[in-house]
C-alpha cells in the first residue's frame, strides 16, 4: 500500500527536504500551501508534476494553520498516514516584533492541526517541529531530559507546541512525537537566518556587488547541522515502535565568528574587513549557546549527522556563488543589482 504523508510547512526549507525524501520512498505527498500575491513554492518547483499526470505524487492544497475548519477538510479528504507539522513563523527576532501573530501560527497553529487529525478521525502519526530554542537559558549540552527556559515569542510559543503534542499523545492514544531540532541549514535557508545572510553575502562581496554586511550579536554559539540529514531523523521518529522525543543536533558548538571565518575565509576573504555592527539585529533576549546531545536518537533511531558548521559555511557559499552566477552573472557588469536585502526589510 501506498503511504499518504502530509506536509504543513512544505514550501520552507525542511519541507521541501521532506517532500523529496517521502516521494523518493514511494509515498504520496500532500503540501499544505498559503496563498500569497506571488508564488512561494520556489523550493518545490523542482518536485511538481501536474496533477492530471497518473504519474503525480505531490499534491499541494491552499490553507493556513490559522484556519482550523479548513485543516479539518484537508484532513477528512486527505486521510493522511502521517502529518509532519512543519509550518511556523519561525524567526525568533520577528517574533519580538509580532508576537502575538507568531502565539497564533506557531502554538495556536499547532492545536488545530491535532484537533483536526482528531476531529477528522484519522490514525496519522503525527511529527511536531520542535526546537532548542526551548533551551534557551538552560547551558548545554542539551539533551531530552534538560529542562526548557524559552527566551523568546517564538521559543514560548513552540513551548506550547511541545506540551500540547505530548498531551494529544497520552490524552488520545495518538503516536505523536516531538523532534527537538538544533538549528540546521542548506542552501535552502531563509535568506534572514544568520547563516545563509552570511553566505549570501560572502558570494555578493566575492562578486563585487556588495560591501557590507551588517550583523548583530557575533558571540552566540549554535550547533549546526545539515538540513537533509535532519529530515530523515524527522521520518525515523514516525517509524519508531513507540511515540518518543528525540533531539537532533551535531553535538559540535561553533560561534558565528567561528562561521563568518570559515565562509569568508572559504574564497580567501578576511571577514573583520567587510562585516559591521547594527543593533537592530540584537534580540530583546538571547540564547547564548545551544549544543546537542542526540546520543538517544543516535542509538535508538540509527540517526548519524555527518556534516558540521564549517563543513556546511564552504557547502552554502559554494551554492551561493553558483546561485548568483545563474541570477545575475552575464549582467553583474551592466545592471546595478538592489542593494537592499530581505534582512533589512524583515529580521
Ligand atoms: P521555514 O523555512 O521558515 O519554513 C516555514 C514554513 O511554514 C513555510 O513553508 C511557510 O510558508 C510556512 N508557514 C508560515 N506561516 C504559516 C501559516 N500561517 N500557515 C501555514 N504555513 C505557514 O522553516 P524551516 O527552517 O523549514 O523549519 C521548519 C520547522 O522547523 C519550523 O516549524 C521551525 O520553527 C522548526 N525548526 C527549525 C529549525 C531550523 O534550524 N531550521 C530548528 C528547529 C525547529 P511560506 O513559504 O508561505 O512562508
Ligand atoms: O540564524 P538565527 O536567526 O537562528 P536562531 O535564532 O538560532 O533560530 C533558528 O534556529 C532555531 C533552533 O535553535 C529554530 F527553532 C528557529 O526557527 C530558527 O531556525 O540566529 C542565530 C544567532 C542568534 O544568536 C542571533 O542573535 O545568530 C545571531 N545573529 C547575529 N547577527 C543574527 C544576526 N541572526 C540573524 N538572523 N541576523 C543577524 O544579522
Amino acid at each position: 500500500m501506498t503511504k499518504r504523508a502530509l506536509i504543513t510547512g512544505i514550501t520552507g526549507q525542511d519541507g521541501s527536504y521532506l517532500a523529496e525524501l517521502l516521494l523518493a520512498k514511494g509515498y504520496e505527498v500532500h503540501g499544505i500551501i498559503r496563498r500569497a500575491s506571488t508564488f512561494n513554492t520556489s523550493r518545490i518547483d523542482h518536485l511538481y508534476v501536474d496533477p492530471h499526470d497518473p504519474n503525480a505524487k505531490l499534491f499541494l492544497h491552499y490553507g493556513d494553520l490559522s484556519d482550523g475548519g479548513r485543516l479539518v477538510t484537508l484532513l477528512s479528504r486527505i486521510d493522511p498516514d502521517e502529518v509532519y507539522n512543519l509550518a511556523a513563523q519561525s524567526h525568533v527576532r520577528v517574533s519580538f516584533d509580532e508576537p502575538e501573530y507568531t502565539a497564533d501560527v506557531t502554538g495556536s497553529g499547532t492545536i488545530r492541526l491535532l484537533e483536526a487529525v482528531h476531529l477528522a478521525g484519522v490514525k496519522a502519526r503525527f511529527y511536531q517541529a520542535s526546537s532548542s530554542e526551548l533551551y534557551g537559558a538552560t547551558p548545554p549540552p542539551q539533551s531530552e531530559k534538560t529542562p526548557f527556559y524559552p527566551r523568546s515569542p517564538y521559543a514560548a510559543a513552540k513551548l506550547y507546541s511541545y506540551w500540547i503534542t505530548k498531551n494529544y499523545r497520552e490524552a488520545y492514544d495518538m503516536f505523536a512525537v516531538n523532534g527537538i531540532l538544533f538549528n540546521h541549514e542548506s542552501p535552502r535557508r531563509g535568506e534572514t537566518f544568520v547563516t545563509r545572510k552570511i553566505t549570501r553575502a560572502v558570494a555578493r562581496i566575492k562578486a563585487g556587488v556588495q560591501k557590507d554586511l551588517y550583523l548583530g550579536n557575533l558571540e552566540a554559539i549554535r550547533d549546526w547541522g545539515y538540513a537533509a540529514e535532519y529530515v530523515e531523523g524527522m521520518w525515523r521518529m514516525l517509524q519508531a515502535d513507540t511515540p518518543e522525543d528525540y533531539v537532533l543536533a551535531t553535538g559540535v558548538g561553533y560561534t558565528i565568528k567561528d562561521f563568518l571565518e570559515a565562509s569568508f575565509g572559504h574564497v580567501g576573504l578576511d571577514w573583520q574587513e567587510y562585516v559591521k555592527f547594527d543593533e537592530r539585529y540584537l534580540r530583546p533576549t538571547e540564547v547564548d549557546a545551544l549544543i546537542g546531545d542526540s546520543s538517544k536518537a543516535q542509538s535508538e533511531l540509527g540517526w548519524t549527522p555527518t556534516v558540521d558548521g564549517v563543513a556546511l559555511a564552504k557547502i552554502m557559499v559554494d551554492a551561493d556563488i553558483e546561485a548568483l552566477e545563474c541570477e545575475g552573472r552575464p549582467w553583474i557588469d551592466k545592471v546595478k543589482l538592489p542593494s537592499w536585502s530581505t534582512e533589512e526589510v524583515a529580521g
